[in-house]
């Protein structure tokens, strides 16, 4: 894709932290095996901040080159603009955050487009039962159409009433609060609908399919 040109994945940092979290899933870093207290998912640690994860690639995406293009087994295929998608119905959730690194935050406000008013305009197909989320950092992730489908999961624009910061995935990220933050791409340019199922970046490196907090799904 011509957005997502120029971009590369490798170079020296980030070869030492993918290695790094590739020994912790085989080691099974962080499992307990416990059952979580009330709130708070197995293994999970509160905070208060919001720590900044990703590949060390954070891509500065100008608004006006912004697209976010729903493609693969569709009926309708989109390529929304910034002004397209800001148009949508806007969905307005609170949920908490649960980091596969052990950190957990409480109450974030998102903003943005639910995923159920995308899936309407694009209508998958009967055939498409998994979705590719692919970012403007290369990055990729993998869930079932049903965990897109869920009614808190959005595209969002929006963090605490502010534009969301591109340190945490501006102009727009994915968020789906009931699986590890993983499966939350930032910077997503690409909703790809398929048959067939496709383990994005952590996947392919030892993290869980599917990535339930509350299963404590961290490796797999
Ligand atoms: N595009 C993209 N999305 C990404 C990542 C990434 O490297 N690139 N990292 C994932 C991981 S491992 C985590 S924990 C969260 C971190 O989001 P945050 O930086 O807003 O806390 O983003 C997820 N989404
Ligand atoms: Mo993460």
């Amino acid at each position: 894709m011509a957005d997502e040109e120029g971009v590369r994945l490798d170079g020296e940092v980030r070869d030492k932290l993918v290695r790094t979290k590739e020994r912790w899933a085989r080691d099974g870093r962080l499992l307990t095996g416990e059952a979580g207290a009330g709130r708070l998912p197995p293994g999970q640690r509160l905070v208060t901040d919001f720590p900044v994860l990703d590949l060390g690639v954070q891509p500065e995406v100008r608004p006006d080159r912004w697209r976010l293009r729903l493609e693969g087994l569709v009926e309708e295929r989109q390529a929304l603009d910034w002004a397209g998608f800001m148009a949508l119905p806007q969905a307005d959730y609170v949920n908490d955050i649960h980091c596969v690194t052990a950190w957990s935050r409480y109450d974030n406000r998102w903003q943005g487009v639910a995923t159920r008013t995308l899936l309407e305009l694009c209508r998958p197909r009967p055939e498409a039962r998994f979705v590719v989320f692919h970012s403007y950092d290369g990055y990729t992730t993998n869930v079932t159409l049903e965990a897109f489908a869920a009614e808190d999961a959005l595209v969002a624009h929006s963090w605490q009433g502010q534009p969301l910061e591109r340190v945490h995935g501006g102009p727009a990220r994915i968020v789906l609060p009931r699986w590890y933050f993983w499966k939350s791409a930032k910077w997503v340019t690409r909703i790809e609908f398929t048959a067939e199922d496709q383990p994005g970046f952590w996947e392919v490196r030892g993290y869980h399919n599917e990535a339930d907090p509350w299963l404590e799904q961290r490796y797999g």
